[in-house]
């Protein structure tokens, strides 16, 4: 059983056919009196997609990981399990971007687990580190919860071309298809661009962009999300402008959306989340800290990890610094976001 994200309470669905779509982007800056938006909110379903996406989606994670694995997998394949065997497990780990925490973790691990297991045979401790790192991962693996505020106001920040508004794109149309009310809040003032490309992504019906060509990204937050409380939607996420930890000024322009925001619903945000491209290696870690440092993280979103991501990191942030991984991309479609299970993520690093 698999859920994309929970959904609770549920919202009674409202008896009112929708109408005739209206223009999907809804510029509204200052936001007006509440837009009498006839919108007919349809409970989450509790019935999982089917089992096929998941397995197109999990071939892509293997494929994509498939370099961590056959190195890892080459440790096995002698006839003892010696010293030389862990020497070899560890530089193939390190070499996948585990880190030396991490990495010591799981060796140790791993030594007491082929003890307590009393095994012989090289092949078998490769199902053993498996379980290892499925449980070091295991406390990474959470659901994203809609419902519980209304609205859920989810910021979304990270490093320029990390995939914030990719993953906002499919996490909006996930919501949507699951009769969500949507309100996108384009705080990526600093490119035209950014607006048009939520829109691609933009239900017709379900979903409303905020925008401010040039305007304050901090400014546009506060009305999305006055907006997003006066006409009831389910989702506000809040699309911030890509920046490096180290423009410190840039930094503090985060701190000032997620203030801001606050002002607009004192609840608000509800989750924080840091998108991270897959193929950053160590560096990861290094993001996941100095966000977290500034605004405080309640989740991640690891992309590309279909390219020539080692995978490794996810190990790293799991040992150093544990934000919950909501979800995973793996391409660039709609279905190429998944959420993060453990197992399947230690079984995909070491297929
Ligand atoms: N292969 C692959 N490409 C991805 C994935 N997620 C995003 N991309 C691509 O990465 C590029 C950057 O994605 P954006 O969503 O624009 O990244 P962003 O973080 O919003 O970028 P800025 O707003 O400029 O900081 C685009 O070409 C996306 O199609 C993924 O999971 N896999
Ligand atoms: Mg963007």
């Amino acid at each position: 059983m698999f859920s994309f994200f929970r959904k609770k309470p549920p919202t009674p669905p409202e008896p009112a056919p929708v109408p005739a779509a209206p223009a999907p982007v809804t510029a509204a800056a200052p936001v007006a009196a509440p837009a009498p938006t006839p919108v007919v909110v349809v409970p989450a379903p509790v019935a999982p997609p089917a089992a096929e996406p998941r397995k197109g989606w999990l071939d892509k994670l293997k494929a994509g990981l498939r370099k961590t694995g056959s190195s890892i997998a080459t440790v096995f394949t002698g006839t003892q399990i010696d010293d030389a065997l862990y020497e070899e497990l560890e530089t193939a780990l390190l070499m996948a971007d585990t880190g030396v925490k991490a990495t010591e973790h799981l060796l140790a691990d791993l030594k007491k687990r082929v003890k307590d297991n009393k095994t012989t045979d090289p092949a078998a401790v490769k199902g053993l580190l498996a379980e290892a790192i499925a449980d070091l991962l295991t406390p990474l693996q959470k659901r994203l919860v809609i419902g519980e505020h209304k609205p859920t106001v989810i910021m979304v920040a990270g490093v320029n071309g990390a995939g914030k508004t990719t993953s906002i794109g499919k996490l909006t149309r996930h919501l949507a298809n699951e009769g969500a009310t949507v309100l996108l809040a384009a705080a990526d003032t600093f490119r035209a661009a950014a607006r048009e490309q939520l829109a691609v992504w933009a239900d017709r019906n379900t979903v409303e962009i905020i925008t401010q060509e040039g305007g304050d990204p901090a400014a546009v937050s506060f009305d999305a999300v006055s907006a997003g409380k006066a006409r009831g939607r389910d989702v506000v996420l809040v699309d911030t402008a890509g920046r490096l930890p180290t423009q410190l000024h840039l930094m503090e322009e985060l701190k000032k959306i997620k203030r801001v925001v606050q002002k607009a619903d004192g609840t608000a945000p509800h989750e924080v989340l840091l998108v991270i491209d897959g193929n950053t290696g160590q560096n990861a870690l290094m993001q996941v800290k100095a966000f977290d440092e500034a605004l405080g993280l309640t989740g991640l979103v690891i992309t590309k990890l279909d390219g020539t991501a080692k995978g490794g990191v996810i190990c790293a942030i799991a040992r150093e610094k544990p934000v919950p991984i909501y979800f995973i991309g793996v391409g660039e479609k709609l279905e190429d976001l998944e959420t993060f299970d453990a197992k399947e993520f230690a079984q995909a690093l070491l297929n």
